[in-house]
């Protein structure tokens, strides 16, 4: 094949860092990525994930046609299908009988269309969307202060401050190209202080010169004692305040009780470290709050937004260079979402559902003959009403409710005795797409076109890269189409530049300067300027040039509210709803991981991104651990009245006693029993409807094993019959560790079974067993190169999974041997887990520099061994190493299973 290699500008799919990613694709097809050095997001630069998403582009497990009842079916049959069923369904049981759940993973365009078909031409309001679970308390933060949905700042503000406060924000991991900016600023000035607020200590904890590890939920008890702070330090703007903002009394009655001595019973914090917080904030005009779903996640955290609004509002320090609140978003989507009224409560363009006016304006300018008149459900109700039979036709798209909804189990019932679900998704196999009457084909990142919104309001323009994977159609696409089969006018888009043009019309329509998203500038744009897009900030209006207006909002103190002014509210503190008890005595907080996105349908498929974390574990406090008898490294079940789960301890002390915390990447497409929402229970913030999903209770305890295993193998296995099992993606093929609590009759045939082998074929190189260890060991191979391997033992396998998977990926034939000794005959020491994947440096490999060659900083590791010299997204594993290294633990004799998970701490 002859041609030239093509430059392709796109935006990085994962968080709402919204990185801008160059694309270079070879006259073959193969793809290579590097940052974008002109998108201000990121200047250049990437995190793992995002240096890692070519190793994404492959076609390994998409679905590749339309699906229904089990069967392929041309996309004509399954939009009729799809149509068919909706409209009848309307027909008999009216339109609340529908929804749509929808995805802050969907683009712009993609979103605007869904909602045009719900809202405007089916006439009701049951669409909501993921971000429920993740944006919903900010926004409803922000409409309470400002009146409207308003990030006032920008990330250039992470550069200007002098203080930075991160609150329930593990930045170094969720928004690593955040984090670094931060990291350089506070390099090039000393002056800077960071201060983290999270229950447990993170990578985010390296960067903080004030550690508060709160009490899970009690955020609004210490807000509520800084606004007080301010106040008896006279350090309210009393100008500002009187001249930009109403309600600021109400607001001081309910924090005039938080004392200092009140703050630290209700926090459980230090009163002087307390002081020192409230200080700090006081002293600093240019102060930055950062916050997240430490935040959002919570019963009470629409109330966490306002509490650390006011407290901004108090001392006027919003929309200014360096100073102001910031809620960082999580989906690449997520801000976009908002703006095009994604959620139940929505209209599009920053319009209310509850304002006549706005629905009249935009059923016009859509043509509608109706439009819906209330909001609709949120996406717990949602499922509830599904659970119930309220909802008898329910179409999901770009998101995987039986692993992300709290609990998640109920969700599965729902969806088992729901009439007809429809599931569009790239992936085939996935939790939810398991009760899809309809599984309809979508293009993911690197196949689609469209804009995405991120956490500074700035548009950037994701861009195809390659054909489409078989018959996947783009999500506005399929979406049009259903709408066009159920009788809708108005979805005949050529393509998503008309989309955009439409949407952009909107936002300008009859827009006398009220409504502050306005993007009108677009609203005549071609497909080749759409084509050439640059990334710009909104509001970008119609005969304005680009970068026009201020990039900062509310600097001159003007608010989207009738008067004007924004509103204090007042936030009385509600601790989280979920108490501890006898049975539950732990509060379950749930996360996120460095390498790994959500339910890993995508990062799942890149070998180097799942070398950090193999497994699913659960961190618990080493005085807990030894109270309920578990071992570092041992498995642990985690179980409430709503679910259970098995996940690999790990005893830190970074997590605080009486707290657990897990991660929330594992589905039953990669774990035997790790799916974390299916504890976390179905409690809503009473103003946003955001679950609870930061502080649930359960009970721990030991998870007695019978046998322990681990695997390699080059083809993905089947359904896997062990209690306990979790898969990781390699080079090669997969790496699987195992256990269970009775042993299968026929060790033999577990194994063949396991790894795809035939025992007749005589594929097995070697067979080992030691009866007094109950240990048991199988290698397959074919010409001399090992193709599937299992080891069994009593206790947890003690092999060199780093050796092994190296001896799997080398060309060669292998060394039976060895393999079977599972580790390294020349005594090649192992790597340990992965810590720097770009330059693939091993934890063992960082603390040997450290100790045995004296390095004492990041630069002398970075040097010696290169990590943390590639995207830097492992810098702050490596200084909390360093930090280790001075207190010189000696190092406990394990087996290198064990190692996997204790060399995490
Ligand atoms: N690597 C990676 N990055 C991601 C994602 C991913 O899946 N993987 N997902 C993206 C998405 S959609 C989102 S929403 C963001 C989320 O980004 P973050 O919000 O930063 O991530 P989380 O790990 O969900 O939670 C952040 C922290 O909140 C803390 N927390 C829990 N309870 C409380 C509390 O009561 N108070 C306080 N102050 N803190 C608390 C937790 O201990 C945790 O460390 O990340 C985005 N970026
Ligand atoms: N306990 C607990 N639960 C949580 C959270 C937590 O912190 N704790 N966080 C919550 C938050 S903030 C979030 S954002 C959610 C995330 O949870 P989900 O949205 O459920 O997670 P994803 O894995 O991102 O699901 C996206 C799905 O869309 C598919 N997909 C990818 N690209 C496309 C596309 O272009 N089109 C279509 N149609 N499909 C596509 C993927 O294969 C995948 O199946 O989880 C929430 N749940
Ligand atoms: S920080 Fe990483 S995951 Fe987030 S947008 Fe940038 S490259 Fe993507
Ligand atoms: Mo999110």
């Amino acid at each position: 094949m002859t041609g030239a290699e093509r430059i392709v500008h796109t935006t990085c799919p994962y968080c709402g860092t919204g990185c801008g990613v160059e694309a270079r694709i070879s006259p073959s097809g193969r793809v290579e990525v590097a940052g974008d050095r002109g998108h201000p997001a990121n200047f250049g630069r990437l995190c793992v994930k995002g240096a890692a998403l070519a190793e994404t582009l492959t076609h390994e497990g998409r679905l590749l046609h339309p699906i229904v009842n089990g069967t392929r079916a041309s996309w004509r049959t399954a939009i009729d299908h799809v149509a068919g069923n909706f409209r009848r369904t309307i027909e008999a049981h009216g339109r609340e009988s529908v929804a749509l759940y929808v995805s802050g993973q969907m683009l712009t365009e993609d979103y605007y269309v869904a909602n045009k078909l719900m809202k405007g031409f089916i006439g009701s309001a049951n669409i909501d969307t993921n971000s429920r679970l993740c944006m919903a308390s900010s926004v409803a933060g922000h409409k309470r202060a400002f009146g409207a949905d308003i990030v006032p700042n920008v990330y250039e503000d992470i550069e200007e401050a002098d203080l930075v406060v991160l609150v329930g924000s593990n930045l170094a991991w969720c928004h690593p190209v955040l984090f670094q900016r931060l990291d350089r600023a506070k390099a090039a000035r000393p002056g800077m202080r960071v201060v983290n607020i999270d229950p447990r200590r993170t990578a985010t904890s390296e960067i903080a010169h004030l550690q508060l590890s709160l009490k899970p939920g009690s955020d609004v008890a210490l807000f509520l004692g800084l606004l007080r702070f301010l106040e008896k330090s006279g350090r309210r703007d009393a100008d500002y305040v009187r001249a930009h903002t109403s309600g600021v009394e109400e607001a001081l009655q309910v924090a005039q009780v938080w004392s200092l001595p009140e703050v630290a019973a209700a926090t459980g914090l230090d009163e002087m470290l307390i002081e020192r917080f409230y200080e700090i904030f006081a002293a600093t005009e240019r102060t930055l709050t950062i916050y997240s779903q430490g935040v959002n996640q919570s019963s009470a955290g629409t109330d966490k937004v306002n509490a650390i609004l006011n407290c901004h509002l108090s001392t006027g320090r919003i929309g200014r260079p360096g100073a102001g609140p910031f809620s960082v978003t999580g989906q690449p989507n997520a801000m976009g979402g908002r703006e095009v009224g994604g959620l139940s409560n929505q209209l599009a363009c920053h319009m209310e559902l509850d304002d006549p006016r706005s629905r009249e304006l935009v059923k016009r300018f859509w043509g509608a003959e109706t439009i819906a008149d209330r909001a609709g459900l949120k996406a717990v109700e949602l499922f509830e009403a599904v659970g119930d039979g309220r909802i008898k036709a329910l179409w999901i798209i770009g998101t995987n409710p039986v692993d992300s909804l709290p609990e998640a189990d109920k969700v599965k019932r729902a969806l088992a005795a729901c009439p007809f679900v429809v599931v569009s998704d790239a992936m085939a196999q996935t939790d939810t797409a398991a009760f899809a009457h309809v599984a309809l084909p979508a293009r993911p990142w690197g196949e689609k076109d469209g804009v995405v919104t991120n956490s500074e309001r700035r548009i950037s323009r994701q861009r195809a890269l390659l054909p489409a994977a078989g018959e996947a159609m783009p999500d506005w696409w399929i979406i049009c189409r259903v709408a066009r089969a159920m009788g809708a006018e108005g979805f005949d888009y050529a393509g998503p530049a008309e989309i955009f043009r439409e949407y952009a019309a909107l936002s300008g329509h009859l827009n006398d300067g009220g409504r502050a998203f306005d993007i009108s500038a677009c609203q005549e744009i071609g497909a080749a300027e759409y084509e050439r897009l640059r990334p710009f900030q909104w509001p970008w209006r119609r005969g304005e040039a680009a970068g026009a207006t201020p990039k900062r909002f509310f600097a001159e103190g003007r608010f989207f509210t009738p008067d004007g002014r924004a509103r204090f509210v007042a936030t009385p503190f509600r601790p989280p709803e979920s108490r501890r008890s006898a049975k539950t005595p732990y509060v379950l907080n749930t996360g996120r991981m460095r390498d790994q996105w959500h339910t890993m349908t995508r990062t799942g498929l890149a070998p180097s991104l799942s070398q950090h974390i193999a497994e699913p574990f659960v961190e618990i406090h080493p005085d807990d651990a030894a109270r309920v008898g578990l071992q570092p490294a041992g498995l642990a079940c985690l179980s409430n009245e709503h679910g259970s789960t098995i996940l690999r301890a790990l005893v830190t002390d970074r997590q605080q006693r009486g707290a657990l915390f897990a991660p929330i990447h594992w589905t039953d497409q990669n774990a035997g029993a790790a799916r974390i929402d299916a504890l976390v229970a179905a409690r809503v913030d009473p103003v946003s409807g955001q679950p609870e999903s930061k502080a649930s209770v359960a009970r721990i305890e030991p998870w007695p094993a019978a046998w322990h295993g681990f695997a390699l193998t080059r083809e993905k296995p089947g359904r896997i019959a062990a209690d306990y099992w979790a898969m990781a993606r390699t080079g090669f093929g997969w790496r699987i560790e195992l256990a269970g609590q009775k042993e299968p009759a026929d060790w033999d045939a577990f194994a063949c079974g396991l790894l795809g082998k035939d025992e007749s074929s005589g594929a097995r190189l070697a067979y080992a067993q030691d009866a007094r260890l109950g240990a048991r060991r199988w290698i397959f191979s074919q010409n001399g190169r090992p193709t599937g391997l299992l080891f069994v033992e009593r206790e947890p396998v003690a092999a060199s999974r780093a050796f092994l998977c190296a001896e799997f990926e080398k060309a060669e034939a292998c060394d039976a041997r060895a393999l079977l000794a599972g580790r390294s005959p020349t005594g090649v020491s192992d790597d340990g887990r992965m810590v720097c994947v770009c330059h693939g440096v091993g934890a063992n490999t960082i603390e040997a520099a450290i100790a045995d060659r004296a390095c004492d900083d990041l630069d002398a590791v970075g040097r010696l061994t290169r990590a943390g010299t590639g995207c830097g997204s492992c810098r702050p594993e490596i200084q909390r190493m360093l930090r280790g290294a001075e207190t010189q633990k000696p190092a406990a004799q394990i087996s290198p299973g064990v190692r996997l998970v204790e060399s995490l701490e």
